[in-house]
């Protein structure tokens, strides 16, 4: 049986059980029809750390934050044919008030509310993205917004500029479950405002890119989090929705001599004398930082000569496309055993709150798909070998990684082909993979946790000659 169809019982079998009770049946109802649905990555992060704005860069239009009466809320981006939105109270939805698309932009009017009265708001939104997860902007992270996050999401792009210990604590605190330690790795770390890395210089990015690397080697961070990565939702943002008349603007600056001495501070840029009007300066000072100026101005100089040329590489240059990378080989294609692990955590909810004789085997049933399941195996090896609870020789830690699905799981990914390979190819890549790895499952020289590694990686070879 396959782990999606295991669940799936799991949660109907709860579902009869529970029938008497009007509680556990809406909680189930609602575990069911989100078991079904598109994966839910929640943005989450202490405020002004750029939350909103990589949503924007994700889904390439702007279209948070949403703010009502000077406050953030939990929002809901989800795929539909055309601009919408539904507001949501505690008891319910509550209205649904006029969305319109102007350019890259959503206009949203929501004067009739009041952000004390509203638990989320949905908005459906084309966009790619959207047509394989939800995202959902989460205001700055208080005491009770942790749990909603971690009882909400599948999957989680945590962001902060720098790595302290309250974010370390946050994360730790989102695996602090008995289902969630059975089923780890759901999170992305985020660096983000990576173009401010060292005051913003023109080697931010870079920079920033590098220290990304190094936290994926710091055994603190990465048993956390499944990858690092350095992003600037800014120039992500203006990557994607740059307009023609910001780009005339942006060449005239950078073909203006005086225009490097102004960049020296954002004071001297708004207001010393320039061919550029002061007000031009401003907004593109808004929009796209100082340092965003000096990396635009630059790449135009460098040749960048029309509007979508510049976008892309600004794009480029964010990081941007190495985090929807990372979503799509770490969550999205990820997705059965993500939904798995929500779900579970859901039955568990009501398992614990309401424990009754019927539901002994129900509780065994759950323990044996978390213990069983060797998609579970997987995350659970490739938390270990990422935080250094499990080690191998460095020559196999890698190659293990790759093979249990930690840089992808699509079989190209965990072969490590970087392109399409032939199904002899295929073959042989696999049968390689299976001695080296039944010879270290029997090998003398590591120790049996190490063998039992040996023997998941086995099966994940093994699960690789018989396509689903
Ligand atoms: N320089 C720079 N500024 C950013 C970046 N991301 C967001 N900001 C700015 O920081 C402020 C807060 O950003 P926002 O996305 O609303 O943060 P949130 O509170 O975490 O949602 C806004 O003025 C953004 O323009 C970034 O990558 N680089
Ligand atoms: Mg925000």
């Amino acid at each position: 049986m396959t782990l999606d169809s295991a669940v799936w019982s799991l949660l109907h079998e709860a579902l009869r059980l529970y029938q008497d009770s009007p509680r556990a049946s809406n909680w189930l109802r609602h575990h069911i029809s989100r078991f079904d649905s598109p994966l839910r990555i929640a943005v989450a992060g202490r405020p002004g750390v750029g939350k909103s704005t990589v949503v924007n860069a994700v889904i390439g239009d702007e279209v948070a934050p949403i703010v009502v009466d000077g406050g953030q809320v939990f929002t809901w981006y989800q795929d539909g044919p055309q601009p919408h939105a539904t507001v949501y109270m505690p008891n319910g939805p509550a209205g649904d008030p006029p969305v319109a698309r102007v350019g890259h932009r959503m206009d949203i009017d929501l004067s009739s509310y009041a952000s004390s009265q509203i638990s989320r708001i949905v908005v459906d939104w084309p966009a790619r993205v959207l047509r394989d997860t939800t995202l959902i902007d989460t205001p700055p992270i208080a005491g009770e917004i942790s749990e909603q996050i971690a009882a909400e999401a599948d999957a989680l792009l945590y962001l902060t500029p720098q790595v302290h210990v309250m974010d370390v604590r946050f994360l730790q605190s989102i695996q602090d479950h008995p289902v969630a330690r059975a089923a780890p790795v759901n999170a992305l770390l985020v660096l983000s405002r990576a173009d401010e890395t060292g005051g913003g210089r023109i080697d931010a990015l870079p920079t920033a890119k590098q220290i990304a690397r190094r936290h994926r080697q710091d055994a603190r961070v990465r048993g956390l989090c499944q990858n690092v990565v350095a992003v600037s939702g800014l120039l992500g943002q203006v990557g994607r929705t740059l307009t023609d008349s910001e780009y005339q603007d942006l060449t005239a600056l950078a073909v203006a001599p005086e225009t490097q001495e102004l960049l020296l501070s954002a004071d001297r840029f708004t207001r010393s004398p320039h061919s550029v009007s002061a007000g031009v300066r401003r907004e593109l000072a808004d929009r796209l930082g100082l340092s965003g100026i000096r990396l635009a101005t630059a790449l135009i100089r460098q040749g960048a000569g029309t509007p979508a040329e510049l976008g892309k590489e600004l794009v480029q240059r964010s990081g941007l496309n190495e985090l929807r990378d990372s979503i799509r080989r770490l969550f999205v294609d990820r997705r059965e055993v993500l939904k798995a692990r929500s779900a579970l955590l859901g039955l568990d909810v009501v398992l614990r709150m309401e424990p009754r004789p019927g539901a002994g085997q129900l509780v065994t049933d759950v323990e044996r798909v978390l213990a069983g399941a060797h998609e579970f195996h997987e995350l659970r090896l490739l938390a270990g070998l990422l935080s250094g609870r499990t080690r191998l020789p460095d020559e196999l830690d890698g190659e293990a990684q790759r093979l249990i699905g930690g840089y992808g799981t699509d079989l190209e990914a965990r072969l490590g082909f970087d392109r399409t390979p032939t199904e002899p190819e295929i073959r042989t890549a696999i049968y390689d993979a299976l001695g080296r790895w039944r010879e270290q499952s029997e090998s003398p020289l590591l120790g049996s946790a190490e063998r039992d590694a040996a023997r998941v990686v086995i099966r994940s070879c093994e699960a690789m000659l018989t396509p689903s």
